[in-house]
């Protein structure tokens, strides 16, 4: 069920992608990478079987390509999030319309911040991250809100060093998580088994399992094994260039049926 995606909501990046926040002391990516990249990713959706919208370009928001963070979806519904970064705030505002066209019921976090990357959607519920982005107030409006729409959420803390709690694990199956040595050392996930990616690939990481298939990135070779290994279908995908401006493979796209 949680793996069973029909459409896709993407923006496609704008020339001011290469200002995007950055932890990374490397070079930027070129906007040809990052275009480039995006392109692949929105085939590899369109090839796990979704159907995908691309939204306009925004020059004044330079992370906007990362439309994961400001909104959660599902089926019929979406809440409108606060992202946490000053320079992100403004892209909820941006993507509200296309929300509103697409979902019967648009619910709004009023207060406290909160980032998509924070979420992992499991069978046992929601858990929110607390983060840098993401804080005790939004975390707890947040919970509210997925109370409004029948789900059970629960508040854990993203390991220091770590952007997004999404950063560091993905839900690969109902009880199975991909994730960094740290995440598996933090017990957040008591229940789950765990899939852990070498400390060389700790990006990998960041994973994105769509109907029957895994989106990884293609600089990943090992994490790529482990997961054949254990009998799941890998799509690899060119993930450099956004790794550089501190984005995965979730990052890219609003999913749901
Ligand atoms: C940021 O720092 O907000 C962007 N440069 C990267 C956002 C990645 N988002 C995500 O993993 N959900």
């Amino acid at each position: 069920m949680i793996f069973n995606f029909t459409q896709a909501l993407v923006r496609a990046p704008s020339g001011s992608v290469v200002n995007g926040l950055s932890s990374q002391t490397g070079p930027r990516p070129s906007f040809e990478t990052i275009a480039a990249e995006h392109a692949r990713y929105v085939e590899a959706l369109k090839a796990a079987g979704l159907s995908v919208e691309i939204l306009p370009p925004l020059e004044d928001y330079p992370d906007s390509i990362f439309v994961e963070d400001p909104a959660l979806v599902f089926t019929g519904a979406a809440i409108l999030l606060r992202p946490g970064a000053p320079s992100r705030q403004g892209e909820a505002k941006e993507i509200e319309g296309a929300l509103r066209k697409r979902f019967a019921r648009v619910l709004a976090l009023e207060e406290g911040f909160a980032d998509g990357g924070d979420m992992l959607l499991t069978p046992a519920g929601m858990f929110i991250g607390l983060s840098s982005r993401t804080d005790q107030t939004g975390a707890r409006q947040l919970g509210g809100l997925l109370r409004q729409l029948g789900m059970e959420s629960r508040v854990v803390k993203t390991p220091p060093g770590t952007l997004h709690l999404k950063s560091d694990c993905s839900l690969i199956a109902d009880d199975h998580v991909l994730c960094t040595a740290a995440m598996a050392a933090s017990d957040i996930f008591p229940g789950f088994r765990k899939l852990v990616v070498p400390d060389s690939e700790r990006a990998a990481a960041n994973a994105l399992r769509l109907n029957d298939t895994i989106l990884v990135g293609d600089r990943f070779p090992q994490t790529i094994r482990l997961l054949e290994a254990e009998g799941y279908k890998v799509t690899p995908v060119p993930n450099e260039g956004v790794g550089r401006i501190d984005a995965g493979l979730s990052c890219m796209s609003l999913r749901w049926s």
